[in-house]
């Protein structure tokens, strides 16, 4: 595996030189200024590759451009911002960049209940509490319907939590989902947010597939031509969420995925702590199965509970097995004679990153850092012990 790190750019505490120190050799990063949807010219495609560049590593991947809701929705002025999106692309190719993330979620990217959810050894994590998304939904946005979708048991729950739930502790809750996550969507309000949602009335599973479909029928062709490889990142969590669809979660969605347009420009992102949030997700054998198509790899553990709640824990504990994980890894790469980059994804928030400032939650230095060094070890370990 080629060892990357995610940087957000001038603003993130973690700078390229701590990058270096952790051993990737890679950069994972975007042009966070450029506003979703505006073409990323080259004079700034190439200021960010030259930064990199003089700290010694390479712009591995970007991640991400993201898709526009316009496109995610075939609605407004989808097809300039289509138009704008094959720009890029071209751009970024002639940069010397061939390898793009993206998602496909509607108005939220990835969703967290707790940002800092504190574990038996004071470091924190984050969690996705089903309990406590149902309170958010119910009875703070107050959806139409909400209780559809949950349990009588998580709403009893819900109602008992939230009658005992401090002002503070529900401005924190609020937070936390509408907070802009790390080089995604920018904070929203309540009614910034509950408007975007209601664009989405009425969307089906199978139009935002078909939304995707043309989507994709537009784009790949551009990136195959310019020897581009797109990586869908799979949505967090791989659910439906506010009553909105979501379609890159399980085995079927990413089949429907790869047959909408066949080519090996049209590929995933292996996000082992999104899809492992799903128990229906056996990730050794769907690395296995889509291994042509797979062209990154985001590596992390989440904890599943028993109600459908989950919060991610070190990285080679939790729910999925790691060692199977990144022993399926190094077979395709020496069957398939690549190497695929790989990013640690999320950290503990740990050590001095406790105190540390403008921290990107679950992108502190040392919980990342102390992922990667396990995994390159577990890596280590399976190659000697396959003698590769
Ligand atoms: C979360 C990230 C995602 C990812 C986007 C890709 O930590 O992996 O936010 O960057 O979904 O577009």
């Amino acid at each position: 595996m080629k060892e990357t790190f995610r940087w957000f750019g001038k603003n993130d505490p973690v700078q390229l030189s701590h990058i270096r120190q952790t051993g990737a050799t890679g950069v994972v990063t975007a042009l966070h200024h450029i506003p979703n949807g505006e073409v990323w010219h080259l004079s700034e495609i190439k200021k960010v590759k030259d930064q990199i560049n003089a700290a010694g590593m390479d712009w591995a991947f970007i991640e991400s451009i993201p898709v526009h809701e316009h496109i995610k929705l075939r609605t407004g002025d989808y097809l300039k911002r289509i138009a704008h999106y094959k720009q890029s692309l071209k751009n970024i190719a002639q940069c010397g960049i061939h390898h793009v993330c993206y998602n496909f979620m509607p108005v939220l990217d990835w969703t967290r209940t707790h940002l800092h959810w504190k574990l038996k050894n004071d470091s924190t994590a984050l969690r996705f509490d089903k309990i406590d998304m149902a309170i958010f939904e119910c009875f703070l946005m107050k959806r139409n319907n909400a209780e559809n979708d949950y349990t009588e048991y998580i709403l009893e729950k819900a109602k008992i939590r939230h009658s005992k739930m401090t002002s503070s502790e529900v401005k924190q809750l609020q937070d936390s989902i509408l907070k802009g996550l790390p080089g995604t969507v920018d904070d929203l309000s309540m009614d910034v947010f509950k408007e975007m949602i209601a664009q989405y009335d009425g969307i089906t599973h199978q139009d935002l597939k078909s939304n995707l479909s043309y989507f994709l029928n537009e784009i790949i062709p551009v990136a195959e031509e310019n020897n581009i490889k797109m990586a869908i990142h799979p949505d967090d969590p791989p659910m439906d969420i506010i009553g909105l669809p979501r379609i890159v979660k399980s085995e079927k969605d990413l089949d429907d995925l790869l047959q909408y347009v066949d080519s090996p420009s049209n590929g995933i992102t292996f996000c082992t702590g999104s899809l492992g949030a799903s128990a229906d997700n056996n990730l050794p054998e769907m690395i296995k199965k889509y291994r042509e198509r797979i062209h990154f790899l985001h590596l992390r553990n989440v904890k599943r509970e028993a109600d459908g709640s989950f919060y991610e824990d070190n990285h080679l504990e939790g729910s999925s097995d790691m060692y199977e994980i990144v022993k399926a890894i190094i077979q395709i790469e020496e069957e398939l004679g690549i190497e695929l980059p790989m990013r640690p994804d999320h950290g503990h928030q740990m050590l001095y990153d406790l105190q540390a400032e403008n921290t990107y939650s679950g992108y502190t230095a040392i919980g990342r850092l102390k992922g990667l060094a396990e995994i390159r070890g577990l890596a280590l370990g399976i190659k000697r012990n396959l003698m590769i």
